[in-house]
């Protein structure tokens, strides 16, 4: 018996580390099967609005800002003058709220295969769509893998790959020939960014992945790490890969003076994020 039990738990169990993660759940707010995936809203007491996919938590109001922040901001203030930006995946379009913040931005593209992750966050997390109107915004529901293969040689100069798990929809996101795609659709000296799981329970994947960008032809590779209590072990990562160029720092001085607000972003968590520990330098090292 636990003290909890007046509540109703959502729990989504990680078989891969024996471990579970529970939030209390005051309703269910909808529930959609698109062509692609089942999404699930809910209501919950501390965490304001979640959405899940196929059983996956994919988001909450209370802590998806860590996340969204951390795939926009880092990439973009190291690249020297991010112009065309494509995000794949994204379709609550956190990412594409934070990235719309930086006035040096001209275009943003954003290819979701599933329309209905968009219609379920304008209309449970409308604070993330708020800038879909944006005149430099362009949504398109469509696969982006295809759109990568398919992207002008030398058109873009960011990609945000903003995607669930490896697994369904998500999982041809997570492979060589995709990342061949998108360094080619890259400008010299551009960057893919790719939120690469957890480092405690999916090191083995997040090494498959480096070895993937690196085998495509990606010439440097920086993975970040941050907290989101909501996926799983609460300790995630980005993976950023250069095409053409080591990386050499970030706009430190244009991150100090960003023209815009941001909750977990700042020159000190940048920094912050770029420190691995051992265990990861050595798995890192050893792929
Ligand atoms: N284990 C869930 C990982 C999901 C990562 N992407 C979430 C998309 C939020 N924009």
């Amino acid at each position: 018996m636990s003290v909890f039990d007046d509540k109703k738990w959502l729990t989504e169990v990680f078989a891969d580390s024996g471990s579970v993660f529970g939030l209390a759940i005051t309703r269910k707010l909808d529930e959609v099967q698109s062509p692609f995936q089942k999404i699930a809203m809910y209501e919950t007491s501390h965490f304001g609005n979640l959405m899940v996919i196929d059983d996956v938590i994919m988001l909450s109001s209370r802590d998806n800002f860590l996340y969204h922040e951390m795939l926009s901001h880092p990439v973009l203030f190291t690249h020297p003058n991010p112009k065309n930006v494509v995000i794949i995946g994204g379709g609550d379009c956190g990412t594409l709220r934070e990235v719309l913040k930086h006035p040096g931005v001209e275009t943003v593209t954003q290819i979701d295969i599933d329309e209905q992750v968009t219609r379920m966050a304008e209309k449970y997390f409308p604070e993330l769509c708020a800038s879909n109107n944006d005149p430099r915004a362009t949504l398109q529901f469509a696969d982006g893998i295809k759109f990568m293969r398919e992207a002008p040689t030398e058109s873009v100069d960011v990609i945000i790959v903003d995607s669930t798990d490896p697994i369904g929809p998500g999982e041809g996101l997570f492979n060589r020939a995709f990342y061949a795609s998108c360094l080619q659709a890259l400008r010299a000296g551009g960057i893919l960014v790719q939120q690469s799981e957890s480092p405690l329970i999916h090191m083995p994947l997040l090494s498959a992945m480096r070895q993937a960008m690196s085998d495509a032809g990606f010439a440097a590779l920086q993975t970040l790490n941050f907290p989101q209590m909501v996926y799983p072990s609460g300790w995630w990562t980005c993976t950023l890969a250069r095409k053409g160029a080591a990386f050499n720092g970030f706009r430190e001085a244009d991150a100090q003076q960003a023209p815009f607000a941001t909750e977990y972003y700042n020159v000190d968590i940048h920094k912050a994020a770029s420190a691995l520990p051992n265990f990861m330098r050595k798995a890192l090292e050893a792929s």
